[in-house]
């Protein structure tokens, strides 16, 4: 008989050695969630997350919206309210009112019943149920995504069977839209590709094309046939009016044309964890809309059965009350004008430390980022030497600001402008 020490060290050895998953290669972090990854390593009081896109108060916590903690509160004190299974499509209701949001009440295509809503798990889940649809249904399987782009754009197509390409969106020269470039590559983009637009508050670069532009990029899009599929993970962010921003949405349904849009609550609801979001198609008949319905049952089916029901609910009620939708556009703004107030202060505190270079671009850009256009080896710097997380790109979220670490920040960016240019 063997000694059980013995036995045990065997046991403990196999396990080192041998393993079915021996050629697993050590993935990568995220480049955006891995930053909050590397920050809660971080023991230093004066640090700071300008990673992820999350909304944080001025005395730099999250925030759970007034009108969500009402909702949930008449939810949990609702006894009708059960935990059974959503169907596939999820909440017919919140379906319903997230088109609505999105495209207004009066939108022809919504009266005319072209439209069919899934409720899916937030705007990531959203455009992963669109990619695949697209790669199984449509004729042509190519996307054109702005460059840059939020980066799991590059990584959800691909699954969903569809192959990305960039058109120019971006000049860092000017900080701004390099609004011919875009125009001449969708221009040469083939007839019917699938063309993905960030509804507005662009992510990374906070550059938006203005009323005038969006109607020349909707004109062209609808001249070559292509397959408009918005993003819309910031609406009520950028301008603090969820109707404003969705104007450009909005002008491509009116015009009668067939499109997809990628809505996402975990920004302007605060629900990030909650995943909760909604996919709708514009197509051109009822009777297509009904059958485009039929065929996202069969993606969603197997891919997550049916979404969770909670967070819908939370929409549900707030879209669907009077007063907590009017109280939710309040605090959307509140939210919206911090972040304004933010870009002031970072930008006067920059040009009073006399901070060499332009950073006008700073109160210009849109939404909850700035992108910075400090290189990869200042932001490294940053991180080191002042403990402020940051993606490589350059992007720092606007919303992890405060009136206390803002000039922190500003103190980082003029060592890091100054020493590492
Ligand atoms: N689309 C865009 C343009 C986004 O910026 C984000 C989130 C999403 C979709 C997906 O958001 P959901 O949470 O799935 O609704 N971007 C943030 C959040 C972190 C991340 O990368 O998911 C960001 O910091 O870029």
């Amino acid at each position: 008989m063997m000694a059980s020490h013995q036995v045990t060290m065997e046991k403990t050895s196999a396990r080192k050695e041998s393993s079915v998953w021996q050629g697993v290669e050590q993935g990568p972090e995220d480049p955006i969630l891995g930053v909050t990854v590397a920050f809660n390593k971080d023991n230093h009081p004066d640090k700071v997350n300008l990673g992820v896109g999350a909304y944080r108060t001025e005395e730099g916590k999250p925030l759970v919206l007034d009108v969500v903690r009402r909702a949930e509160a008449a939810i949990v004190a609702d006894r009708s309210v059960n935990k059974e299974y959503l169907p596939i499509i999820g909440l017919a209701s919140f379906c319903k009112l997230s088109a609505q949001l999105i495209l207004g009440a009066d939108c022809p295509a919504i009266v005319e019943k072209r439209t069919t809503t899934v409720q899916c798990l937030s705007g990531t889940g959203s455009l992963r149920v669109g990619a695949e649809f697209i790669g199984k249904h449509y004729h042509q399987t190519i996307i054109y995504i702005p460059d840059p782009t939020w980066g799991n754009h590059n990584k959800i197509f691909p699954l969903g069977g569809v192959s990305v390409r960039k058109y120019r969106y971006y000049d860092p020269a000017t900080r701004g839209l390099d609004f011919q470039g875009m125009m001449e590559d969708l221009h040469s983009a083939p007839s019917g590709a699938v063309v993905l637009l960030h509804a507005c508050a662009h992510n990374p670069t906070g550059v938006d094309p203005t009323p005038e532009q969006w109607e020349q990029i909707r004109r062209l899009i609808r001249s070559k046939k292509q397959l408009p599929f918005f993003d819309s993970a910031y609406q009520g962010f950028a301008s603090g009016s969820l109707d404003r921003d969705a104007a450009p949405v909005r002008s491509f349904a009116g015009d009668g044309g067939e499109m997809l849009i990628a809505q996402s609550y975990a920004k302007n609801l605060g629900l990030y964890g909650e995943r909760v979001g909604a996919l709708t198609f514009v197509c051109g008949s009822p009777d297509v809309a009904k059958r485009v319905e039929s065929q996202l049952k069969l993606v969603i089916r197997p891919m997550y059965s049916n979404p969770p029901g909670h967070g819908a609910r939370i929409v549900e009620a707030v879209l669907s009350d009077k007063q907590l939708f009017q109280d939710w556009t309040v605090e959307l703004k509140g939210m919206a004008d911090r972040i304004i107030t933010m870009r002031h202060k970072l930008f006067d505190a920059l040009k009073q430390k006399g901070t060499p270079g332009r950073w006008s671009h700073i109160v210009k850009q849109i939404g909850m980022f700035t992108f910075t256009g400090l290189n990869k080896d200042q932001v490294v710097f940053m991180t080191k030497e002042y403990h402020i997380y940051m993606t490589a790109d350059g992007r720092i979220s606007m919303a992890g600001l405060n009136s206390k670490n803002v000039h922190h920040l500003a103190e980082a960016i003029h060592a890091a402008v100054t020493r590492r240019s």
